[in-house]
């Protein structure tokens, strides 16, 4: 074999192994409605499978079988039977195990905390919003936090084109239509971090839109949802001081919210905690203040045509201390 093949078959694998990341695998589920499906994938999955092995031997034996077997094997009640009232039966079966599973949770009680998760899609990143039992209204992006253990509702909408909310380890995905707010229960069963990705075609940074789902024990989950909703913590040193008049100068307040300070933009993501979560620009770039400062300077070569214009007024050093600010919103 040729060196130039092989590296090709050595490429092709290693870009199908990276498929295999658990975090977005619906054969790892984290939650009770993945596992469902799950379970229904394999029932259909090996059924299927063995259905099909009896055709194939059925035709291999009409073909090759002795005379008396093939005549027997021609017979009417054979026909009818394994032709028309097997598959009839069979596929009724896993038709209705099928609407049972899919639709299994659709109208769980709200979960008991009183908290509600709102989600909508937007041309390419997700504006997530909670409302606590209070009343309160709070936004992040790009990052849903739930506690284990509970059947949480996500109300999904949208705020332009259709997208579909997809978390591969905790459900099946929804679609998110406009004008409709269409309900999908999750309920985590461990711990830990799963990645979702829009899963209907957006526009051109489509393929650019994911996410993270953080599933943490209740009193955790807690706590984080009263550091999320409060505002900005204080800037500390001079360089974020700088960087925050900075935020402020150049206007991103006309789109940003940070909540304490008088940026109160609506028509991108809340960066009021923006350096504490896992990701930046839904699931693109690390949260690192060097990628803060690559998203502000070429943010459309990053994730071409996305609403932010890029900014090319900054200094280094000013984008620097721009970006230790933003870093700094945790
Ligand atoms: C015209 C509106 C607009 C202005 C002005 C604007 N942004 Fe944005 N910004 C957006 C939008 C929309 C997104 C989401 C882009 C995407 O991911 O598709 C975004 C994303 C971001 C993100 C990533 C947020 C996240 O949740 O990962 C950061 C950080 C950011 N902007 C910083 C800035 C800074 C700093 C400025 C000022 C220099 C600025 N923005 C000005 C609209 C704007
Ligand atoms: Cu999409």
């Amino acid at each position: 074999m040729s060196k130039g093949l092989l590296r090709t078959i050595a490429g092709a694998g290693l870009v199908l192994l990276a498929g295999c990341n658990p975090q977005q695998s619906a054969f790892a589920p984290a939650g009770v409605e993945a596992e469902r499906i799950n379970v229904l994938f394999w029932v259909m999955t090996i059924a299927g499978g063995l259905i099909f092995a009896g055709v194939i031997v059925l035709c291999v034996l009409a073909i090759y079988a002795g005379d008396t077997l093939r005549s027997r094997l021609s017979g009417e009640r054979l026909i009818t039977g394994a032709g028309i009232v097997f598959p009839i039966v069979v596929l009724s079966v896993l038709l209705v195990y099928g609407f049972v599973v899919l639709r299994a949770g659709a109208g769980a009680p709200p979960s008991d905390d009183g908290i509600r998760f709102a989600i909508s899609g937007e041309q390419w990143w997700w504006r997530v919003t909670y409302f606590d039992a209070d009343g309160n209204r709070f936004e992040s992006a790009n990052e849903l936090h739930i506690p284990v253990g509970r059947s949480v509702r996500l109300e999904l909408t949208t705020a332009d084109v259709l997208h579909s909310f997809w978390v591969p380890r905790l459900a099946g995905k929804l679609d998110m239509i406009p004008g409709r707010t269409n309900v999908l229960t999750v309920t985590a069963t461990e711990e830990g971090i799963s990645r979702g990705q829009c899963a209907e075609y957006c526009g051109g940074a489509h393929a650019l839109m994911a996410f993270y789902v953080v599933a943490q024990a209740p009193e955790d989950f807690k706590a984080w949802l009263a550091k999320e909703s409060g505002p900005a913590v204080k800037i500390e040193g001079e360089h974020a001081a700088h960087g925050a008049q900075l935020f402020l100068d150049a206007g991103c307040g006309a789109c940003h919210t940070i909540r304490g300070t008088p940026a109160h933009g609506v028509i991108g993501p809340d960066l009021t905690h923006v350096g504490s979560r896992f990701s930046l620009a839904a699931g693109v770039l690390p949260n690192t203040a060097e990628a803060f400062a690559r998203w502000v300077a070429n943010n459309q070569h990053i994730k071409p045509e996305n609403k932010m214009p890029p900014y090319n007024i900054f200094t280094r050093s000013e984008l620097a201390d721009l970006a230790l600010y933003l870093e700094s919103l945790k």
